[in-house]
């Protein structure tokens, strides 16, 4: 039976280097727009040859060879088409050994690599910089085994997300994250950037929810941790270094993940807000009157519903126009009465204190899909509407709105715009900058942003990458939010996997002169 959207309305208004890392000349780096780390030492790859292709040829088969120009456009080209790189060859492997093989010849022919989800990616790291091997995992795509008393799923890398949660859910089950990419990214691609998203609150970080993982090494060694035991304090956590690594410590290619059992009562509701100050005290009113049901707690400022509103079209918005901020409270239980029950005296509460000014809760899964669509839209709506400049950060809840109206004032001149969406209760802002109608991206905009925006978060000891990584856009920037001897380290870890440097070169860590 489909009702209809209830809607409530208040009373009042209210490389490292040395022994691995960057080593291919400048004259040979690509028309990517971020070229700040190509100040490369000198070369030591290898030129990719007819014998190399041939190989690939007989580990993979002919069909899964790519090396016409315009199929490899999609290979070389990001989901934001921000990022552009060269390849002349695109792998598509079927199995653990044909990537183990792939990996043993890259590396013992000095031939860069980079391994290739669903390429969702937002800052760079699945395309190549220069003419690297693109390695892409989508054929492996298989439910490896579930176990439905303990509660986990094994299943190799290129499986796309929205696809296991299809499967886990028709056996009572969800998948520990959620986002709004999930029609294609993968689970590797998701363990390879520690992908937070939407239920982060609820599930918290794949550093929990990854039991195991099967890791191939840049020398082509296969690294069989994937076992699904939930304690297991038998020497170091070796899968951990590998999430959020993306991709340039190895190439995951299976995992184990710990599923939640799926909420059989799931309620939504979508608020308008006047201010700032009012959606940081209705989250702390949630967390009090709804702790231990709350799975999602996200916001987005006027700025961004209107965009979605402008050109995501579709049905009519679910809340009117006119908050200057608008927060999305999910509730995941197991008694639809009950969390109904408290969600709406929780809404009579903040309404009354004049905390909200508007809200909705929906009342079927299609309202709910609705108000969904409008957070998760906002990505895909700035992208039509300019040029835009991407800012993941983590800093302290009190000032996370506080940013936009920095830069907001600070871009003004420049007819720039800003807007600021993200993970509320994870303290996770999304500021993205953008310049209607002008799809160029532009010096002079980007030198008002940066480094000020990282020296900002710095301040702060916030992260500059809370979520999406550092891809090839941050790298340069790694030291505002992590010291030298943190650096070093990593860069000791890099060199021990990796000592040739094949493996995604030119992202994640500084080259030498920028650290
Ligand atoms: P890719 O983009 O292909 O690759 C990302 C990185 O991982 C690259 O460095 C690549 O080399 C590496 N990699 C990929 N697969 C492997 C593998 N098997 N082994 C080793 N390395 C690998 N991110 C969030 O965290 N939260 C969000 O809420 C969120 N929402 C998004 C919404 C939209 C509309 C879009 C476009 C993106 C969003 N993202 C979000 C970013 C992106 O979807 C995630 O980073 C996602 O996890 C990337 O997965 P992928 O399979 O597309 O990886
Ligand atoms: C989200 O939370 C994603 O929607 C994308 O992480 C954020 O586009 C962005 O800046
Ligand atoms: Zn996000």
């Amino acid at each position: 039976m489909r009702r209809t959207l209830r809607k409530l309305s208040s009373s009042r208004s209210a490389a490292t280097s040395g022994a691995c890392g960057y080593l291919r000349p400048a004259c040979r780096r690509s028309t990517s727009v971020d070229t700040r780390v190509s100040a490369a030492p000198a070369a030591a790859y290898s030129e990719l040859t007819e014998l190399d292709v041939q190989h690939f040829t007989t580990v993979v088969g002919g069909s899964n060879v790519i090396t016409d120009e315009a199929a490899l456009e999609h290979y070389n080209t990001d989901w934001m088409r921000k990022y552009r790189g060269k390849s002349r060859l695109a792998l598509r492997p079927g199995s653990t050994t044909e990537v183990s093989r792939i990996l043993a010849h890259c590396n013992e022919r000095r031939l860069p690599i980079v391994p290739q989800g669903g390429n969702t990616g937002l800052v760079g790291g699945s395309v190549p910089v220069d003419d690297e091997v693109v390695l892409s995992l989508g054929r492996m795509n298989r439910v490896l085994a579930m176990d439905e008393h303990a509660g986990n799923l094994v299943c190799e890398a290129g499986c796309v997300l929205e696809t296991l949660q299809e499967y886990v859910w028709k056996r009572g089950y969800t998948m520990p994250l959620d986002l709004g990419a999930k029609g294609s990214c993968q689970i590797g691609g998701n363990i390879a950037t520690n992908a937070g998203g939407l239920r982060f609150l609820r599930y918290g970080s794949l550093h929990g929810s990854v039991l195991g993982l099967e890791v191939v090494l840049a020398d082509g060694t296969v690294l069989d941790n994937l076992t699904a035991l939930r304690k297991d304090n038998t020497g170091y956590d070796l899968k951990q270094l590998f999430i959020g690594s993306e991709g340039t410590l190895g190439v995951v290619t299976g995992c184990a993940i710990a599923l939640p059992r799926a909420p059989t009562s799931v309620q939504l509701a979508f608020l308008g807000l006047s201010s700032f100050d009012a959606v940081l005290a209705c989250f702390g009113a949630a967390k009090r009157d709804l702790g231990e049901v709350l799975s999602a707690v996200e916001f987005l400022d006027a700025e961004s519903y209107e965009l979605v509103n402008r050109h995501l079209g579709g049905r009519p918005p679910p809340l009117a126009p006119g908050s200057r901020h608008y927060m999305l409270l999910e509730l995941s239980g197991s008694r639809a009465e009950h969390d109904q029950a408290k969600l709406s005296g929780f809404l009579e509460h903040v309404m009354a204190e004049g905390l909200v000014a508007d809200g909705t809760i929906a009342q079927d899964q299609a309202q709910s899909q609705g108000i969904w669509r409008v957070r998760e839209g906002i990505t895909s709506a700035l992208g039509k509407e300019g040029a835009v400049y991407k800012y993941d950060v983590s800093i302290p809840l009190a000032e996370l709105y506080t940013l936009c109206e920095v830069m907001r004032a600070r871009l003004e001149a420049h007819g720039a715009l800003v807007t600021g969406f993200g993970h509320l209760g994870d303290g996770n802002l999304h500021l993205n900058i953008y310049t209607p109608g002008r799809f160029n991206k532009d010096p002079a905009v980007l030198a008002a942003i940066e480094p000020f925006v990282y020296e900002w978060i710095a301040e702060r000891r916030g992260s500059i990458s809370a979520e999406h990584g550092l891809g090839v856009m941050k790298p340069a920037f790694l030291r505002m939010s992590k010291s030298e001897s943190m650096i070093e380290l990593m860069r000791g870890i890099k060199g021990l996997l990796d000592p040739k440097g094949i493996l995604n070169p030119y992202k994640v860590l500084p080259p030498l002169s920028h650290s």
